[in-house]
């Protein structure tokens, strides 16, 4: 599906594809575990749809929403290591860092094209519709992060949206989608969003904790890279509700590197990192709530793939990478 004629695209677009270089592949797994999960018979599940390119086994048509994820996950990296003149991603250099911005940005374009083009031959307008407002909401999320109003930076509402548009949207529209291709009603359909909303939210929290804390459980030994480039996320929140003083700290910025060590002083006598960590526990659970919701099933398969979406949760929460 990433395969391009012009060389130099075809390996940018193929980058992040390659064995060694593809990441966790997170968001398909949960999709195919979310199609099995929902392989319930649906009395008045309707036909799949019209025309002679259109997929009609419904897996397949599932698998393409696994796809166009992914190839939406990976155009959003290559564009967000641009902007943040990253130098490595997943182990590797950054595209931007080997072959240029200006490829990498166009890489991220076709790999944007190519995802759009499959949804197309889904011809599904209300799943189009869906991901079409994850690429808003991805790009509204990343413009809400480069804000510099006090009163946005320092709210915790403010970053729980961001979160939601930057990570979260991604993950529950497109389970969403999956639940739509199978003719689900509005309510499944709805909790297949709820536990990709809270899953994800979920993602996003321990994600901010382990920018802190890398493997260890000791702060300072994460990559520190947000709040370098001076992004306050719910541990540093979490912190200033306890030490308004750290506000103070936090409005200097972080170009000095002895603000970093003061900002990481509070951190470690607060109790933000515990409660980031326990609103992601919430969230889990919220997510593994809306899997227990899900009307029964007595299919093997079935039953297992809920299971895994289930332990997905926990994992979620208690990776270190
Ligand atoms: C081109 C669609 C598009 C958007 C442009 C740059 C931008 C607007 C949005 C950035 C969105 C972004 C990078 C969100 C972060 C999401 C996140 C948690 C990434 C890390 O995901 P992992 O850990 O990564 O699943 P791997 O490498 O395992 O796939």
């Amino acid at each position: 599906m990433v395969a391009a004629e012009v060389p130099n695209l075809a390996s940018a677009a193929e980058y992040f594809f390659k064995i060694g270089a593809e990441g966790k592949r997170f968001r398909p797994t949960v999709l195919l575990l979310m199609a099995t999960a929902l392989d319930v018979h649906i009395p008045e599940l309707s036909p799949p749809g019209i025309g002679d390119t259109l997929p009609t086994d419904l897996r397949t048509r599932q698998q393409r929403i696994a796809e166009i994820t992914e190839m939406i996950h990976v155009a959003s990296l290559l564009h967000d290591d641009v902007l943040d003149d990253a130098d490595t991603r997943r182990g590797v250099g950054s595209l931007n860092a080997v072959m240029g911005n200006k490829l990498a940005v166009l890489a991220g374009d076709f790999l944007l094209s190519r995802a759009c083009l499959t949804l197309a031959s889904l011809k599904n307008t209300e799943v189009v519709t869906l991901i079409a407002t994850v690429i808003e909401n991805l790009v509204t999320g990343e413009t809400m992060q480069l804000t510099t109003a006090s009163n946005k930076r320092f709210s915790m509402e403010y970053y729980m949206q961001k979160t939601y548009n930057k990570t979260a949207s991604l993950i529950s529209n497109s389970c969403k989608s999956v639940a739509l291709l199978a003719g689900h009603t509005a309510e499944i359909a709805m909790l297949a969003f709820e536990y990709g909303k809270n899953l994800g939210l979920a993602f996003q929290l321990i994600d901010d904790v382990l920018d802190f804390t890398g493997t260890s459980a000791s702060l300072g030994k994460g990559s520190l890279s947000d709040i370098r480039h001076g992004i306050i996320t719910a541990p540093i929140l979490f912190a200033m509700e306890e030490y308004p003083q750290l506000r103070a700290v936090v409005d200097k910025g972080f170009d000095n590197p002895a603000n970093v060590d003061i900002a990481l002083e509070y951190l470690g006598k607060s109790r933000g990192i515990e409660r980031t960590k326990e609103l992601a526990m919430k969230h889990a659970n919220l997510a593994a709530a809306a899997i227990d919701s899900l009307p029964q099933s007595d299919d093997e398969d079935v039953i297992k793939s809920r299971q895994a979406l289930i332990d997905l949760t926990q994992r979620v929460i208690t990776r270190n990478k």
